[in-house]
């Protein structure tokens, strides 16, 4: 009896303090943040009186617990707004367009207000508001965090075990011309500049070839960085740890060894360290999104990268336990939820394939025991869900099929996608012949088109797979 009273109490005394909700959504760039956000705050915004049937799974919208939505103005006045009225309008052009990728951070604030029973008066209604704080910004920048960790001779380190495959044959013309340069002489600006170009072409490459893993991700997504200094530098791969050894004891300051240590240290601690403290210090709870369906149509050594990329961004974030305390004084993500986005690319018998892919993504890297005692959970959605699933009849027999306009040609189609693999593939499923599809009679073994979303009329509810399930587990105790 005590404990409980002592709960509710808890409960009172925490919904006082905790009226607002900082989410980290975070993901590689493409996994589909922007259009998850997007989606996140229409699902939220068509929740009134008449309209609560398009999140079943969110129980706080089903029982009427949640009043009303709307947007505020958020906290911090220096940073760009969330364009979502850019973002609906996308999705309402004829033909209907993907959202335009992000070039910089925004933010958003929504206020959902509540009324519920409250537990300890039952008799008395308890009003409140959650506001949910939500930033959108480039993956590519994201991918920078792990570099906080590291200095320039481990940077470099890491970047040369990555060498291989892709990469190395890519990296040829960059890497050639490094090794021919002194790297104790003094520094000639322009050689410098010429050969940050090659290194960041390269990048530009290995991203067109599917790779995930770009460091710096400013080389390749600069904002009003473009052509600065700071964005002159690369790793050096090529160096022995005997040579490390003596350029760092003898190289003098003004050096290429020197200023490419230096410019790599400022990059750190100014560029990636200022995003750090501005938007990433501070979250309640995290989702991770991930596509894993569209490095399976690239490479082994993609997909490879991608778990490498997801498995160094948890470094970055603080979890644990959530106390009435340390949440004021030093807050704790402690719900986190790993989603597989781009679900609506699979026939529904594939999903809990899709789900089993992306937990061992995360769990081979071995980073789940660092979530234990977090709640932790798996999960596939589409946030804008750009086809319908079907039945088709195929000699016959009736097979789940998916049907959308195709964005390449922008024909309606319909196709059976193909299997999900449920585990890591092995280096013998990118080397099986095609198989066919229902469609057309071709395609690759693994062919995951993309799609045009489907139109949105103005004032509309963007359709959506397992969103509602989402809102549940990141929000559903706060109206509990
Ligand atoms: N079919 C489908 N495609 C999606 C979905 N979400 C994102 N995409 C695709 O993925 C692309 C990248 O999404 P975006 O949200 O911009 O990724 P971000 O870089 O993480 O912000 C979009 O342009 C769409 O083509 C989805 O739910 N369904
Ligand atoms: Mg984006």
């Amino acid at each position: 009896m005590f404990n409980s009273i002592q709960k509710e109490l808890n409960q009172l005394i925490n919904r006082g303090f905790d009226r607002t909700l900082r989410l980290a959504v975070t993901g590689l760039s493409r996994s589909g943040k922007t259009a998850f956000i997007t989606s996140l705050i229409n699902q939220l915004l068509s929740i009134n009186q008449s309209s609560r049937h398009h999140l079943p799974l969110f129980e706080a919208v089903r029982n009427g617990t949640i009043i009303s939505v709307k947007r505020v103005p958020q906290q911090d006045l220096s940073v760009p707004r969330f364009d979502y009225e850019a973002n609906l309008n996308a999705l309402s052009q004829q033909p209907p367009q993907w959202c335009q990728s992000t070039r910089g951070v925004s933010e958003t604030r929504l206020a959902i207000r509540f009324q519920r029973q409250s537990g300890l008066l039952r008799h008395v209604k308890e009003r409140g508001t959650l506001y949910l704080d939500i930033v959108d910004y480039p993956g590519e920048w994201l991918l920078d965090l792990p570099l906080l960790h590291l200095d320039f001779e481990q940077w470099s380190l890491e970047q040369s075990q990555i060498h291989q495959g892709i990469r190395a044959e890519l990296a040829q013309p960059w890497l050639d011309e490094v090794k021919k340069l002194d790297l104790s002489a003094v520094v000639n600006e322009d050689v410098l500049a010429k050969l940050a170009n090659l290194y960041t072409a390269y990048l530009h490459q290995c991203k067109a070839q599917g790779m995930q893993f770009i460091q710096p991700g400013r080389f390749v997504l600069p904002g009003e960085l473009e052509g600065a200094p700071a964005l002159q530098f690369f790793p050096l791969i090529h160096l022995t740890p005997t040579q490390w050894k003596s350029l760092k004891k003898e190289a003098k300051p003004n050096s290429y060894f020197a200023v490419l240590n230096n410019r790599y240290d400022y990059y750190r601690n100014k560029m990636v360290k200022g995003f750090y403290e501005n938007y990433f210090s501070t979250f309640d709870r995290q989702v991770i999104l991930a596509d894993c369906l569209t490095p399976l149509n690239h490479s082994r050594q993609a997909f490879l990268e991608m778990q490498t990329g997801l498995n160094q961004l948890f470094k970055n974030f603080h979890y644990g336990k959530r106390h009435f305390l340390n949440r004021l004084f030093s807050p704790r993500i402690d719900k986190l939820m790993f989603i597989a986005t781009k679900a609506d690319h699979i026939t529904s018998d594939q999903m809990p394939n899709l789900v089993s892919l992306m937990r061992q993504l995360v769990q081979e890297g071995g980073r789940y025991v660092e979530f234990e005692g977090i709640e932790t959970e798996y999960t596939a959605i589409a946030a804008i869900r750009a086809t319908k699933q079907v039945i088709v009849n195929q000699n016959g027999k009736p097979i789940k099929a998916i049907q959308g306009v195709r964005s390449k040609d922008k024909r309606l189609i319909t196709l059976y996608p193909g299997t999900v693999p449920s585990k890591l593939p092995s280096q013998t499923f990118w080397q099986q012949p095609p198989h066919l599809t229902e469609n057309e009679g071709k395609t690759s073994s693994f062919d995951f088109d993309s799609f045009d979303p489907q139109p949105l009329e103005q004032g509309g509810t963007i359709p959506h797979l397992r969103m509602d399930a989402v809102l549940q587990f990141l929000l559903g105790d706060r109206f509990d």
